[in-house]
């Protein structure tokens, strides 16, 4: 690499990732073939269209190579079509409501403060101008309510129903979901379609360790970074011939134009990766990590959501007296990455927040322990309590990485 001021910044940022402990849930560490993939040679190459149709020549390897891609997520997630081409989550969202809705068209989704999407009809997103959204509320105890959920599809009457979540710690039922939407459309005038963003918990999908929601959904939405660990991208899937129609020419040549066909041999390169037993045993561990965490944090007094999946949220203000901000800031000082988030009825707003979120996907990667998941709950709390040296509490996570591998030396 010739170019000093790039390279400075890349190896600043590979000794920032390997000195600290990532706990942001949406963040984890590709396998070296996936980061080979994305800097291979298809970043070269134009190919608008897809496989067998495309708008350029030279396309053969790559139209080889995006349907493997393609087979490989149907694969994975027993789905009979995919498109793997979305820049991004986000994308992959703006192409599914495309696909699905006319503009102004009502979805009923749950709000980003209670643990929702920027795309799940925020205000400050293209989702909300583009169309309606109307939310349901989570139970008093922070978990998804089916009788809300029915009430509020029989109020509002909406086009599209929308699950998956970004803060949420809890199981989704999707069976039942489907359950009260195929009740409400035998006697709905319009029906209502069934959209899940799965992001954050595809990979715990494709370990075949929660309900999979291809099974019940009409259309899927996913990111490929999160715990599926693969390249930052988006991915879109359904079972029906005539949405997956709709949901390609949403992305192409609705929304997108010459898709990243690197970028895709990464997503093919996860896929299979996500096929093994291997992946299974570490999502597993992932879970296991993260509830590790969460318990020693209870026992230690602090108000946390309880955890069954890969994240769980601390409630920082009725625990410590401080808010996500500044916990966050308390953290980043002895390297430990996580995120402000809203918690279940904040009261504060969300540039302060009253919780911080965290979640095992990237640290499990690295080579986390449950030992080590109950000793960075210890180190959590003592750094947000506010009472322990800071160079002592850097030592204690400097201990623990020691042992993990570097960012840049994972194998599948
Ligand atoms: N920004 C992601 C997250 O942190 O959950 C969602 O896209």
């Amino acid at each position: 690499m010739k170019d000093e001021a790039i390279k400075q910044l890349m190896n600043r940022e590979v000794e920032r990732q390997n000195r600290g402990i990532e706990l942001i849930a949406s963040e984890n560490y590709p396998s070296k073939d996936v980061r080979e993939a994305c800097s291979s040679i298809f970043m070269a190459k134009y190919a608008e269209g897809y496989p067998g149709k495309r708008y350029y020549g030279g396309c053969e390897t790559v139209d080889e190579m995006e349907t493997l891609s393609i087979e490989r997520a149907k694969a994975l997630f027993r789905c009979r079509y995919a498109n793997v081409q979305p820049h991004s989550g986000s994308q992959a969202n703006f192409a599914a409501y495309r696909a699905m809705l006319n503009p102004g068209d009502k979805v009923l989704s749950l709000a980003l403060n209670d643990g929702g999407h920027l795309t799940h009809g925020s205000p400050v997103s293209f989702s909300s101008a583009d169309y309606t959204f109307v939310h349901y509320d989570l139970g008093n105890d922070g978990r998804l309510d089916l009788e809300i959920i029915k009430r509020r599809l029989h109020e509002e009457k909406p086009r599209l129903f929308l699950a998956g979540y970004s803060a949420y710690p809890f199981a989704i039922d999707f069976a039942a979901m489907r359950k009260i939407i195929d009740d409400y459309n035998a006697q709905a005038e319009t029906p209502c379609l069934f959209m899940v963003d799965m992001a954050h918990i595809a990979g715990i999908v494709a370990a075949g360790l929660c309900q999979n929601p291809c099974d019940y959904a009409d259309a899927v939405t996913s990111t490929t970074h999160k715990t599926l660990r693969g390249p930052r991208g988006g991915l879109i899937l359904t079972n029906r011939e005539d949405l997956a129609k709709k949901i390609n020419f949403a992305v192409f040549p609705y929304s997108q134009g010459g898709p990243l066909e690197h970028i895709i041999a990464g997503k093919a390169v996860c896929f299979l990766e996500d096929s093994k037993p291997e992946f299974r045993a570490y999502m597993q561990l992932v879970l296991d990590n993260t509830k590790a965490c969460c318990d020693e944090l209870m026992k230690l007094g602090c108000v946390c959501s309880g955890t069954e999946n890969h994240l769980f949220l601390l409630d920082v203000l009725s625990s410590f007296g401080i808010n996500g901000k500044e916990a966050q800031e308390r953290l980043g000082e002895i390297d430990i990455t996580a995120n402000k988030n809203m918690i279940h009825g904040d009261t504060l707003p969300p540039q302060q927040a009253s919780g911080v979120r965290f979640g095992f996907a990237a640290a499990t990667t690295r080579g986390c322990t449950k030992e080590d998941a109950k000793e960075i709950a210890h180190i959590i709390y003592d750094a947000l309590k506010g009472e322990a040296d800071k160079q002592k509490l850097i030592s204690r996570v400097q201990s623990i990485v020691s042992r993990w591998k570097n960012v840049l030396e994972l194998e599948a």
